[in-house]
């Protein structure tokens, strides 16, 4: 495996306990390497390591909000609003810096399985105060393993699965220092099409939490990236009566929910100076978080027989379970 990869798509962490545990597990070789099946979803080894650390060693608490998401989804703005959204009467005066301002969104809502606990079992949360804030690509029941009946509260966000596609393949592009080139997209579709891929089946994926929302309401929140792209203010309002947070008259009034869009925007959070300079804790540029970030981008880089093939797919996939795309 390629040294100038991320940590999380590494295999050079596991213990010979953990390799003997996984040996067990279905497994195969995907672009960048060996990928094994947990609980339903495709891992690489580091990335199942923090899985693993995370259901042995979390301890909820009631307060925790998790933000959760398929890979190129509309993770970092999810989490830059919620960010903005909690601490927005800390930072109304512009003379306090904005913790937006001093770390990238992925920094602020750290991942459980790639960040946090892809090294140990225990990993030290004392600097979290409540609400803890953390994130996650694995599935609702992965997820759900530690949390039980914990009243924590999700945020998912799914999106269009062939602008996932276009925007994976940009950013992989980016981390393995290669041209933006036809293999590597005809590879990732291969990959998002048979299911067999990093956090995949996707449909698994946006599944799992679709049901969880229908289910749970009241604790899961289902968003789409193309409603916050064309009602940004009704679903930045959504979100914050679901976090518990709803915005007051004043605050509408004063200008509180286009002050919050904006600063999330990708415009303004692309050009922070944070944002383009820094790096994640997995070695990942800030900047690459931040493209076009547009609706329907895949049309410009993919042909209608793939675009056909995708729709097919998830037609079949989500058949019967009410969720359109
Ligand atoms: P992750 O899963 O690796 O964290 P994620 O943030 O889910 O990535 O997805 C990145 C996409 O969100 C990019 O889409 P694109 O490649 O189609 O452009 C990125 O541009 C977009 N994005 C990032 N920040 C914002 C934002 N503030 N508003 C809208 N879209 C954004």
């Amino acid at each position: 495996m390629n040294e100038e990869l991320p940590d999380h798509l590494r295999e050079d962490n596991l213990s010979e306990e953990t390799r003997t545990l996984i040996s067990s597990l279905p497994s195969t070789k995907d672009f960048l390497g060996k990928i094994y099946n947990y609980q339903g979803c495709w891992y690489y080894p580091n990335t199942l390591l923090g899985v693993l650390n995370f259901q042995k060693g979390f301890k909820p608490q009631e307060t925790d909000i998790v933000i959760a998401s398929f890979p190129k989804s509309g993770t970092t703005w999810l989490k830059a609003l919620t960010v903005a959204l909690l601490e927005r009467s800390k930072y109304s005066s512009s003379d306090v810096p904005h913790p937006l301002q001093s770390d990238n969104p992925h920094g602020l809502v750290p991942f459980l399985e790639t960040n946090l606990y892809l090294n140990s079992s225990t990993p030290d949360l004392t600097k979290f105060s409540s609400p803890r804030l953390f994130s996650t690509h694995m599935p609702l029941h992965t997820l759900q393993v530690p949390f039980k009946d914990s009243p924590c509260k999700i945020v998912y966000v799914c999106r269009d699965v062939k602008d996932v596609l276009v925007s994976q393949w940009y950013f992989r592009s980016a981390y393995l220092q290669k041209e933006v080139d036809k293999s590597l997209l005809e590879s990732s579709l291969d990959s998002l099409c048979s299911g067999v891929g990093y956090f995949g089946p996707i449909w698994e994926n946006v599944l799992s939490y679709w049901r969880g929302s229908l289910e749970d309401p009241e604790h899961i929140l289902f968003m789409r990236y193309e409603e916050m792209k064309s009602e940004p203010a009704a679903q930045v309002k959504r979100l914050a009566e679901f976090l518990g947070c709803p915005f007051t008259e004043e605050e509408e009034e004063g200008g509180s929910v286009d002050k919050i869009l904006e600063l999330c925007s990708l415009r303004s959070l692309s050009s922070m100076e944070i944002n383009k300079t820094g790096k994640t804790s997995n070695n990942v540029h800030h900047s690459n978080f931040f493209r076009k970030g547009e609706v329907g981008d895949s049309k410009n880089h993919l042909t209608p027989e793939m675009e056909n093939k995708i729709d097919m797919i998830m037609e079949e996939k989500y058949k019967g379970s009410g969720l359109k795309y």
